[in-house]
């Protein structure tokens, strides 16, 4: 029994999350093709893509998930999870994409992987399409830039709905939907580099990913019903580096192109500041009437990562790249970072969730939050573990302005931990950046038993789980 207040409401879903290519490997196994990600043997920020799979790519094996969920999940229930998040492989179940069928091996799989959450009562919360668009499509099609995509979506979504969809209510359609800007590869699967791809192309592939999200949630409703289908968007507050309104107005424009995915979402409709930026560049998108039609499914509820904040200026002189930020900005000079140089602000969440009710009054749920650190494996009489002190630090503080925010009357219906057992991380390919409350036995070289053991953040979590966060230390 719960003595202590807690914000947190009954029936909130805790929980954490992974995505298929960072902890299933087994890339060639049961029928799968190739997606980005088997290529992109050193993260998708910054790095070039291979030809084909290479050894040095950890996503290929990552932490071997796919022979072992069914203990992974286990632990998972011992902590107590009420949900747990993770992505389908779309090129498990469509190997090449544009297949005539699915691959029944690979939607066997899942179902597997869903037997184990329903034996431990674990809500399943499932991402559609997670930085792993099936290779195929990329070659054949240029990825998301081509509108084909939007039919070899809506296929495979809809094989999941009919298959999944009597077990299964919380569906994520693209995780993260507005990094395609940033990370053209990895979050659309286009293959043209870049700095060869005009804006046109780019905000065109935008179009196509929201008119496929939307299309996918009105096919949920249709042969779902019970489905409730959210976007996911990266969310990241900007704070202006001076009160000057030149940096205040820059900061709006960021916020805007950041705000634009979940005002689709939520509205159906693109907003006026956004057709101004087109009308400024230059750039006609194509939209068709049932483009329009589409857009106006809009989704019952916004999920988002939260990470860190940065910090914007108007003036050039100061305008220095944050390390590790993929979406722009400037650090703040009022926060530390981790060891990625990624800037550690608890209070942000708080600010990001009031904003985001204030503006879609949506149910809220994040999806993703965690804090990326090298671990050390130590033997505590007897039994290996971490002290990870820092990483139960860093959650506390955000899950106590969760709970701030709750009480600040935002709707907030669940918290899923990102990696919640360590997997190879997307922006640089590494194990050693880990996030897990669970150890995985696995180096950057490719070395380790794959053995897991809990971290002293694990009975931690277990715990603020029982108590609904009234262990939270404020
Ligand atoms: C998000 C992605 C995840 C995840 C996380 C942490 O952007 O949705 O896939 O990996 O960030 O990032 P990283 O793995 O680069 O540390």
């Amino acid at each position: 029994m719960t003595t202590k207040t807690t914000p947190f409401p009954e029936g909130f879903l805790w929980g954490g999350a992974t995505a298929a290519n960072q902890v299933e490997g087994a890339y060639n196994v049961g029928g799968k093709g190739l997606s980005v990600q088997d290529v992109l043997p050193h993260g998708g920020i910054g790095s070039a893509r291979s030809a084909g799979p290479t050894p040095d790519n950890l996503k290929l094996e990552a932490i071997d998930f796919y022979h072992r969920f069914a203990d992974d999940i286990a632990l998972f229930a011992r902590m107590g999870f009420k949900t747990y998040r993770f992505s389908i492989a779309w090129s498990r179940i469509y190997p090449n994409g544009d297949d005539a069928e699915p691959n029944e091996e690979g939607l066997a799989f899942y179902d597997r992987v869903l037997d184990e959450l329903e034996k431990h009562g674990i809500e399943p919360l499932v991402t559609i399409s997670h930085y792993e668009t099936p290779l195929h499509l990329s070659d054949a099609y240029d990825g998301w830039v081509s509108r084909d995509l939007i039919g070899f979506y809506e296929t495979y979504a809809r094989t999941l709905f009919d298959r999944y969809g009597s077990r299964v209510t919380y569906w994520l359609t693209f995780n993260e939907i507005n990094s395609l800007l940033h990370a053209p590869f990895m979050s659309g699967g286009i293959s043209t580099p870049k700095d060869m791809l005009g804006e046109q192309a780019l905000y065109q592939a935008m179009h196509h990913e929201l008119v496929a999200s939307a299309r996918a949630t009105r096919i949920a409703r249709e042969v779902a019903p019970n489905a409730r289908v959210g976007c996911m968007v990266l969310s990241m507050p900007v704070y202006p580096l001076t009160p000057d309104p030149a940096d205040v107005l820059t900061v709006m424009d960021a916020d805007h192109a950041n705000l634009v995915y979940g005002d689709v979402h939520t509205r159906g409709t693109y907003p006026g500041y956004f057709l101004r930026t087109l009308r400024e560049r230059g750039i006609e998108l194509e939209i068709t009437d049932q483009d329009r039609e589409d857009l106006t499914h809009t989704v019952d509820f916004v999920s988002f990562s939260y990470y860190m904040s940065v910090a914007e200026t108007a003036d050039p002189a100061k305008k220095v790249a944050g390390a590790g930020n993929i979406m722009g900005g400037v650090p703040n000079p009022t926060l530390a970072a981790s060891e990625w140089g990624w800037q550690i602000d608890p209070v942000g969440l708080r600010i990001v969730l009031n904003q985001f009710w204030d503006r879609w009054q949506k149910p809220l749920f994040i999806v993703e939050n965690g804090l990326g650190a090298k671990d050390e494996l130590v033997d505590v009489d007897g039994v290996k573990t971490v002290i990870d002190d820092y990483r139960i630090a860093y959650l506390n503080d955000h899950l106590v302005q969760v709970g701030e925010a709750i009480a600040d009357g935002v709707e907030v219906i669940g918290y899923t931990s990102w990696g919640c057992i360590d997997l190879v991380s997307a922006s640089t390919a590494q194990l050693s950046k880990r996030y897990g409350f669970i150890y995985v036995d696995r180096n950057d070289d490719g070395t380790g038993t794959l053995e897991r053991f809990p971290k002293k953040s694990f009975d931690w979590y277990a715990e603020v789980i029982a108590t609904n966060g009234a262990s939270l230390t404020r």
